[in-house]
């Protein structure tokens, strides 16, 4: 084998060169990080990662690939929190008790399709971390809208006028299971991934069920060039699109706070998913996403 091969397929890659990711794809970043994250934060941990369909079931390969340097399990949507449930219950009695298991999950699948096994699972507090990997639209089968896709947003299903309603607050709403963690992250910057990575090994060293809300850029389904990804994550963190939060154990906190707040529209303004939208369309999107920082400020200050 010539040696930049063995470089590629090398063991110790979590995610190998070479996985059928579109270019540009922010999550083949953001799951780099996550895997990384866990294994520095418990170098002997193994860990099992479970995906329901989605963008990854063709990344990740099928039986005998896989771009993963980890074992990876694929599912259907609806039991994809289930399956993990087991696979993690299968390797306790085992004696595997560290085994990390990870679900990676879309948004269509977690917020819409299989949430009642998300909900599920939460509810029995389940030591497994559940990744939802928000690209904010069904991406693998052609851009349709899903709840977690943003007010405003051109899919195919929502051809003319965009997306009508706000975005599921999904956070708070595994936040409201009274699990022991969960947090919203985007890579947009050094902070950020400072941040983010403060995350992932809170993730590690929490027991019980752990849910970690990751927004995803993606330039064929949110319209813009390959090369923007990471700068539309940091446009839709400072613009409080997308804040990052985490609640520890029922203490909410807004973990990365913009200095001054972008207007949202040079946010939107950089996607073609909104560029049919009228100033004064923008101008309620920018009302909503000023409302929900408020509520989230006086969330914390509750905690
Ligand atoms: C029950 C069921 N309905 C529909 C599909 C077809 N399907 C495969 S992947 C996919 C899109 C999933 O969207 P999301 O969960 O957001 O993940 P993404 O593709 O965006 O990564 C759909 C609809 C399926 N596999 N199973
Ligand atoms: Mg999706």
């Amino acid at each position: 084998m010539p040696a930049w091969l063995d470089e590629i397929v090398a063991e110790d890659k979590l995610l190998h060169c070479g996985h059928a990711a579109c270019a540009g794809c922010a999550p083949a970043i953001n799951v780099r990080h996550v895997l990384d994250g866990l294994a520095a934060a418990k170098p002997d941990t193994k860990i099992v990662l479970v995906i329901p369909a989605s963008c990854w079931t063709i990344i990740a390969g099928i039986w005998p690939v896989n771009a993963f340097g980890v074992a990876v399990h694929l599912t259907p949507f609806a039991s994809a929190a289930a399956e993990a449930s087991g696979i993690k219950a299968a390797m306790r009695l085992r004696g595997h008790e560290d085994t990390q298991v990870v679900v990676w999950a879309g948004d269509g699948s977690t917020c819409d399709i299989g949430f009642s096994g998300v909900s599920a699972a939460a509810e029995r507090n389940e030591d497994i971390i559940y990744v939802l990997n928000d690209n904010e639209a069904y991406m693998n089968t052609g851009v349709q809208k899903s709840g977690a896709t943003p007010e405003g947003a051109w899919t195919t299903t929502t051809p003319t006028g965009g997306r009508r309603g706000q975005k599921k607050d999904i956070a708070r709403i595994m936040a409201a299971h009274g699990v022991p963690y969960v947090a919203t992250l985007a890579l947009g910057s050094v902070p950020m991934l400072r941040d983010f990575r403060a995350k992932v090994a809170r993730a590690a060293e929490v027991r019980g069920f752990r849910f970690l809300h990751i927004l995803g850029p993606c330039p064929p389904g949110w319209r813009y060039p390959t090369a923007q990804s990471t700068e539309l994550a940091r446009l839709a963190v400072e613009s409080g699109t997308f804040p990052l939060l985490e609640c520890d154990n029922g203490t909410w906190k807004v973990t990365f706070r913009p200095k001054h707040r972008l207007p949202v529209g040079e946010y939107l303004g950089a996607q073609g998913r909104f560029s049919h939208l009228t100033a004064a369309e923008t101008e309620t999107i920018q009302r909503h996403v000023d409302e929900r920082w408020s509520q989230l400020v006086a969330l914390e200050s509750l905690g």
